[in-house]
């Protein structure tokens, strides 16, 4: 059993590309992946990190997802609606591919969305947020998943752990970013338990029977929850109607059907929104990012932290730290790097 091991961003970021080029993604898919799987293990947001890895190679040796696809930017006709066709390949690839052209337009426009089509969706949507706060817009980013969440009042799955993210630009400072599951929790964190042999808090999870479960193992043969029981139910089916019907992708039953199992990566749509607070504030008085500064300093005031604060915190330990890696997780990185254990 190797020792545990910390590495720098940019040597996981090299290990981990290495690890998909090898298992023959090209390098426009392998870096885009290795990109936001190491920046969720940065940033200390473990069920969308390294774990990830297998998963991804999972859903490729079940010829789900197109190692080799080049997305596709739709041409363009100059209109608020961004579309990359992302050919059966994985999600960051084609948002890399849409991002400028987002960006650009929602200057110009005030307002502008970026539809993804046929892809394998894995990944914490904050990384694309970001990429937005960036460039001075707000953003919001949503997507379905595969049915595993039962609406509230119900019994089986049928929704997905649907995530929803929306960001604010601050300048030079960190953006406001929040990004959830519509799940109580991401279903990762249910999988985390498992393999850690921990129970579920109570609320996660009701088992095949619909009853409620703090087991692992029945709460991924049953169903998750919604969070905010009607409320959370009702924004994870909005997201399957705007990101799923709307833009002419999977829902998550479809994507279920689809795969057959949950065992492997989703597949479907994404839907990213965003906006030019400066447009939309035009004429009105007041600066928005000013008024803005002054409502979130209003909630720190309180002694309220605002979300993604812990990831930042995480940032800037890794920055000067590096990524600590335990010894079961520097064993899988050895496993993978080395499936055939030479
Ligand atoms: P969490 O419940 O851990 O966190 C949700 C958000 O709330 C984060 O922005 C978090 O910030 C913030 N937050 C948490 N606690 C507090 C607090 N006390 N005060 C203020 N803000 C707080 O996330 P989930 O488990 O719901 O989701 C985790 C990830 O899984 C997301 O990134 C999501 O995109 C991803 N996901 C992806 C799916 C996919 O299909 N691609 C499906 C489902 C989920 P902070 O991070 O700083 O704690
Ligand atoms: O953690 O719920 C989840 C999830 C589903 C797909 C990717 N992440």
């Amino acid at each position: 059993m190797p020792d545990a091991a910390t590495y720098s961003t940019d040597a996981l970021e090299n290990i981990v590309r290495d690890i998909f080029l090898r298992a023959g993604l090209s390098a426009q898919q392998a870096g885009p992946v290795a990109a936001v799987i190491v920046a969720g293990e940065r940033d200390n947001c473990k069920s969308h990190g390294i774990y990830r890895i297998e998963g991804c190679l999972r859903t490729l040796a079940a010829g789900k997802v197109q190692p080799r696809a080049v997305p596709v930017l739709a041409e363009d006709d100059g209109t608020a609606v961004v579309r990359v066709d992302a050919r059966g390949g994985f999600s960051p690839a084609a948002f890399a591919l849409g991002a400028p052209v987002l960006a650009e337009r929602a200057h110009k426009l005030g307002v502008a969305a970026l539809v993804i089509n046929d892809c394998t969706h894995f990944s914490a949507l904050w990384p694309e947020i970001e990429a937005l706060t960036a460039r001075g817009l707000a953003a919001m980013a949503m997507c379905p998943s595969y049915s595993s969440v039962a609406p509230s009042g119900g019994t089986a799955p049928l929704l997905g752990t649907n995530p929803f993210a929306f960001g604010w630009p601050r300048g030079e400072g960190h953006p406001y970013v929040f990004d959830f599951a519509t799940s109580v929790v991401a279903r990762g964190e249910i999988e985390l338990h498992r393999r850690a042999g921990k129970p579920l808090p109570e609320g996660w999870a009701i088992d095949s029977d619909g009853r409620p479960t703090t087991d692992p193992d029945a709460a991924l043969a049953g169903a998750m929850l919604p969070f905010g029981g009607h409320k959370g139910s009702a924004i994870s089916t909005m997201i399957e109607l705007l990101a799923g019907c709307m833009i002419g992708d999977m829902t998550s039953d479809a994507a279920l059907d689809y795969l057959g199992t949950t065992a492997i990566l989703p597949h479907h749509g994404e839907l990213i929104l965003a906006f030019s607070p400066a447009r939309f504030a035009a004429g009105r008085p007041g600066d928005p990012f000013a008024r803005a500064e002054a409502f979130l300093g209003a909630i720190s005031g309180q002694g309220a932290r605002l979300p993604s604060q812990r990831r930042f915190a995480a940032r800037a330990r890794v920055a000067a730290e590096g990524i600590h890696l335990n010894a079961d997780e520097v064993a899988l990185l050895e496993r993978l790097r080395d499936p055939g254990g030479s």
